[in-house]
């Protein structure tokens, strides 16, 4: 299972290696949906006036968050941008304490005082959600660093956007990454636009790991269009940051099928653009393994849809119904009391 996914050539349709075991397609797929169907409950409440300040939702990179999981021992830790949500499902947040967070409850992940980029859950691997872009880097290089300098065998995960690679402390943490050869590994979630922006605008090279041997790090770079084979491959350097304490980057190509954030139409790319990368889809890819060929009926991935919908929905209900947090609550948790 080690060819590489060729973005050019391959067909989407082809369901290869990456869908053999029908157990693991199944699995895959739930947490993928439950993202996705997450989401979509939290688009709408937002556009209801339930949800205030910035809503970047994660639909069409779900396999990414899902992989992350599949590669994580207990000492890892993840460290993530703005677009937090499918990390915190994926990695077993309550989705009631997700979506009260976004609601700014009482109840939320992080008792409602953080909202939708700050999402932190310490039990499940997360360590913060950062909406400054490009700040996480040298704070995960310093996780990384305790993981090290502990010898609790950890690596830390830092995933970032293509539009943090031009700014300053990305540069920082991984030249701090290289120098004091961390565990850690760098994963560019490159969704092709930050903001408005296209990559071809903010980054002068396509490839983006030609980076990596100027930091000292080992690279890998490949299209996200199934769980399995972005799990095998990160799992690959992952296992190669732990055991040979070897940073690494890994560019991750992939797309948002909605707009930058909950205020973004999307007016900067055309139609085609997204319906080509539609067909790339891990999720729709996953459901037509199921269905083509697995043999599962249109009615029992409908059913399998419906169970996932009333768990989102019931953490919709949950967050409706939980108390907003009291004013204090704005001041805990910024200082450590001696
Ligand atoms: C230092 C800084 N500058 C500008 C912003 C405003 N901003 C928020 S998201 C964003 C684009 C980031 O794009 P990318 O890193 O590609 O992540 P994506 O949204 O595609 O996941 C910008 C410029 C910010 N949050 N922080
Ligand atoms: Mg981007």
């Amino acid at each position: 299972m080690t060819t590489p996914t060729d973005p050019t050539s391959a067909d989407p349709g082809n369901f290869d290696a990456y869908f053999q075991s029908r157990e693991d397609t199944l699995r895959w797929y739930r947490e993928m949906l439950r993202i996705r169907r997450f989401e979509e409950l939290a688009a709408r409440s937002y556009t209801r006036g339930k949800i205030s300040g910035f809503l970047h939702l994660y639909i069409g990179q779900e396999a990414i968050a899902v992989a992350t999981k599949e590669v994580l021992q207990p000492a890892d830790r993840v460290v993530s941008a703005y677009r937090t949500h499918g990390f915190a499902l994926a990695l077993g947040s309550d989705p009631r304490a997700c979506m009260a967070e976004l609601y700014g409850k009482a109840t939320g992940l992080v008792a409602g005082v953080g909202g939708s980029m700050h999402f932190f859950d310490r039990a499940h691997q997360l360590w913060g959600g950062y909406a400054i872009v490009g700040n996480h880097s040298p704070v995960a290089a310093g996780h990384a660093f305790a993981s090290k300098y502990l010898k609790d065998g950890g690596v830390t995960l830092c995933f970032l956007g293509d539009g943090a690679l031009a700014i300053g402390p990305t540069h920082e943490g991984w030249t701090l990454a290289g120098l004091w050869k961390l565990p850690i590994v760098y994963v560019v979630e490159n969704n092709r636009y930050s903001m408005g922006t296209p990559l071809s605008r903010s980054v002068p090279v396509d490839d983006i790991t030609l980076k990596a041997p100027g930091y000292g790090m080992i690279s890998d770079r490949f299209r996200v269009t199934s769980v399995a084979e972005t799990a095998e491959r990160l799992g690959a350097i992952v296992k190669r940051a732990r055991e040979e304490s070897k940073p690494a980057l890994v560019e991750l190509i992939t797309y948002r099928f909605r707009g930058h954030s909950m205020s973004d139409p999307g007016k900067y790319r055309g139609k085609e653009e997204v319906e080509e990368w539609r067909r790339w889809d891990p999720l729709e890819r996953t459901y037509r393994a199921l269905h083509e060929h697995h043999g599962l009926s249109e009615d029992e991935l409908e059913a399998l849809d419906a169970e996932v919908v009333d768990e989102m929905e019931a953490a919709v209900e949950f967050a409706e119904e939980s108390p907003v947090p009291e004013p204090e609550a704005r001041f805990r948790n910024i200082t450590i009391e001696s």
